[in-house]
């Protein structure tokens, strides 16, 4: 007899609703919840493989300790002891300490409430995280205009008849910082209903081919398009339509000006995009039930905090912010802006020198130098959580180099990772079956007004933890090794209930439970006017250090592109960032670690299709097998990120048996984005040549 367990995937920001077919504790299948009120049954190839998650053979089920190169197994209780005392023993040296905290925690609502008591007892100040490798200048942009960093408008598309995706790929990565399940089959109503689907990318991606035109652009240089769709939009006339026009400050005045002052012809010349395609993009964005969206892309570039609030303005301009069909901000179930601090923009001082500080994060382009700087500031303990920044940040081989040099460093994963194998412990948490789940970050970027809580599907196995109770408990040990008295801990599930309870919405947990398919609030609503959190309660159109980024833009505009070629990075459906190559049925088929390259490129390298090329950057190189290919643009060459598990002493075995290179052994940490502090991951100057004659020649 086999049974029918419902519950979300924790795996991507799509969060759709599974149905778990389990025997026993064996899981028979993974398919798409029909009933789910936002994903509709949709699933991709990924949710099949939280069985391989679950019964991964390599995974570690108990906490381990590394002793030269090999490792431990001891039990929790003697893991916490050890690890909180040599924290106290450290903190009394004065060593200075921080966490890196990786993608798959924001997925795990219990962690994301517990891990803040652990920062309260290691004492640390800095936090390092994957969201300056991701969407800083998204958090920065809705800082400075709205007046909280997580306040975020997404594209309506159920009632949309246009949208630009400018570098995003929902097709591959199912959709971010917006809350998209089944987007292909949203995409299809939309085009029957006579809508139009637009993408802006230097590759035409699996989204380009399912939209209805495909606009290639130079990687780094869409601040130009932005600009010149803004000024065309402008041209028209720049009243604001009643409802926005009362919300926004004076500095909307400042706009028109600034994007005139900027020449059309320029503009396209610098992103490759002619002008008559400028004109007819914002001639479209001007109708009704429009809007223009920017991802990873433009994010991840140096003018990221620019090309988001150029993105904001042409909607604000066309009149489609918080309108029905165009951008609109999300009324959740769990009302996490009203409850979360608006978040801020400060410095910190590091060994790079003075660099952004968004919601008081360390920017990760300085970890490696902060991990090995020669003054008493240097970072000695580091707690890593759910993260792989040897293969996620840029410069890996630098940062692999820089954490053999810890005092201290413990990694919460369930795995020995190109990261955690330079862990002194590493505290592994439950299968992901055995954890409880609720929509916590997405609700405030899904489609419609949403929230959805699912129980574990399985009891834990017997001695294990999940990450929330690793945190916790770790946490009280070190309050207990210090000699402080162990804080009061609230539970997950109370602070859920609490904050359940506190939003608009009202309803508690207990009640929440009862909606095995998650709620559904009904579409998004117009709501601008009672969101706004900046001190006067405005729209903020033209902050100072948006104006001004624009004119160091402006300087930049005539400078000749580089004659190397550029790379940037792609995602694929059956991956997801570095961790799931350890799933066979994910891995199979066709290597796709390849280096895409245009027909034109390689043909001038001498490359034929499966050809081993070596490419180089300013701070390394990787020899990869090339896929020529007219889907990237000629100069651009694509590699996936996330791979490189080749390194000694992984655990991961079926990932190390299709290693393929990493992407971020070629990025270049002294590149990131002037006001947020993001990395620049894209449009990395790069060489390219036979792998054999790189090799003649030395
Ligand atoms: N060049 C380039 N670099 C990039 C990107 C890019 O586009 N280009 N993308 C960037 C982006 S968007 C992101 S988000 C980052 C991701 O960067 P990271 O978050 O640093 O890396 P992940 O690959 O997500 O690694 C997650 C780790 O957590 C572990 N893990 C998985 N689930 C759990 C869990 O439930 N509990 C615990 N404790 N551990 C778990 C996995 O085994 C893995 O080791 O990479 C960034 N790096
Ligand atoms: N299957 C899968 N799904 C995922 C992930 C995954 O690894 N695999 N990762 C998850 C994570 S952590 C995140 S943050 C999201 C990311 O979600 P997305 O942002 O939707 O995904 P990306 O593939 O990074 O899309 C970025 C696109 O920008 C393009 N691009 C690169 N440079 C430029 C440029 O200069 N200009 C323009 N216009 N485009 C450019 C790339 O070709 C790519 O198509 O995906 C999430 N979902
Ligand atoms: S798109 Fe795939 S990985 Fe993402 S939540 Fe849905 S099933 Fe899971
Ligand atoms: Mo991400």
């Amino acid at each position: 007899m086999t049974t029918i367990h419902k519950r979300t995937c924790h795996i991507c920001e799509a969060n759709c609703g599974v149905l778990v077919e389990l025997d026993g504790r064996r899981v028979v299948s993974i398919k798409g919840n029909p009933d789910h009120v936002l994903s509709r049954g949709h699933v991709c190839p990924k949710a099949t493989a939280i069985a391989d998650l679950q019964d991964d053979p390599d995974r570690l089920r108990r906490p381990v300790k590394r002793v030269g190169d090999t490792w431990h197994e001891l039990d929790w209780e003697t893991a916490f002891r050890e690890i909180a005392a040599r924290v106290v023993e450290l903190q009394g040296e004065g060593a200075r300490s921080a966490f890196y905290r990786g993608n798959p925690g924001a997925h795990d609502y219990a962690l994301s409430t517990q891990s803040g008591y652990l920062q309260r007892a290691v004492g640390a100040r800095g936090t390092f995280s994957a969201s300056t490798l991701d969407q800083i200048p998204h958090h920065y942009v809705q800082y400075q205009m709205y007046g909280h960093v997580s306040l975020a408008a997404v594209p309506d598309i159920d009632r949309s008849q246009m949208i630009v995706i400018v570098g995003g790929n929902p097709m591959a990565s199912n959709g971010s910082l917006w809350t998209v399940p089944d987007f292909r089959n949203r995409v299809k109503a939309m085009q029957a209903r006579g809508g139009r689907l637009v993408v802006v990318d230097p590759r035409r991606t699996e989204t380009a081919k399912v939209a209805d035109q495909w606009v290639p652009v130079r990687p780094g240089t869409d601040t130009a398009l932005l600009l010149g769709i803004l000024q065309c939009v402008l041209a028209e006339g720049n009243t604001l339509r009643p409802g926005l026009a009362e919300l926004v400050d004076s500095s909307w005045e400042r706009l028109k000006p600034l994007v005139d002052g900027f020449d059309l012809d320029r503009l396209s010349a610098h992103c490759g995009v002619p002008v008559q395609t400028i004109r007819a993009l914002a001639a479209e964005l001007r109708g009704e039930k429009a809007a223009i969206y920017g991802r990873m892309g433009v994010s991840v570039c140096e003018f990221g905090a620019l090309n988001q609030w150029l993105i904001q303005l042409i909607n604000l301009a066309t009149g489609n912010l918080d309108r029905e069909g165009g951008t609109m901000f999300p009324q959740p179930l769990l009302d996490l802006v009203a409850q979360v601090g608006r978040g801020g923009v400060k410095t910190v001082e590091t060994a790079r020198g003075t660099l952004p500080s968004v919601m008081g994060e360390i920017p990760t382009i300085a970890f490696a130098d902060e991990l090995t700087r020669d003054d008493d500031q240097r970072i000695r303990m580091l707690f890593v959580i759910a993260g792989n920044p040897v293969l996620s940040a840029p410069h890996g081989e630098r940062t692999e180099a820089a954490l053999a040099g810890l005092d201290l460093m413990v990694a919460m994963d369930m795995h020995v990772t190109e990261t955690s194998r330079h862990a002194h412990y590493i505290l592994p948490p439950c299968g992901p079956l055995e954890k409880d789940h609720f929509s916590f970050f997405f609700g405030p970027l899904a489609v419609r007004n949403f929230g959805a809580y699912s129980p574990p599907t399985l009891p834990m196995e017997q001695g294990v933890k999940a990450d929330w109770e690793i945190a916790s408990e770790l946490a009280a040990a070190i309050f207990e090794a210090r000699g402080k008295g162990v804080p009061n801990f609230e539970t997950p599930r109370e602070r859920l209930d609490a904050m359940l309870r506190a939003s608009p919405a009202g309803m508690t947990l207990a009640e929440v439970e009862q909606h095995h398919d998650g709620v559904d609030l009904g579409p998004l609503q117009p709501c601008l006017g009672n969101r706004l959190l900046t001190d006067d309660r405005k729209l903020h159109a033209a902050p100072d250090p948006l104006v001004e980024e624009c004119h160091r833009f402006a300087a930049t505009l005539d400078a000749t592109p580089a004659d190397a070629l550029s790379l940037i990075r792609r995602r694929h459906v059956r991956s997801n960032n570095s961790w799931l190559h350890n799933s066979q049925r994910l891995v199979k088929g066709p290597d796709r670690c390849t280096l895409m390259i245009h027909p034109d490129d390689a043909r001038a390298r001498g490359l034929a299709d499966g050809a081993l090329a070596r490419v180089a950057s300013r701070v390394g190189e990787v020899e990869v097998a090339v896929e020529v290919t007219e889907d990237v643009m000629p100069g651009v060459v694509s590699l996936p990120h996330g791979w490189g598990h080749h390194r000694a002493g992984v655990s991961w075995q079926t990932a190390a048996a299709h290693a393929g290179v990493s992407l971020n052994d070629l990025t270049d940490p002294e590149r990131y984005c002037r006001l947020s502090g993001n990395a620049v991951l894209n449009g990395t100057p790069v060489t390219v040549e036979r792998a054999e004659e790189a090799v003649a020649a030395e």
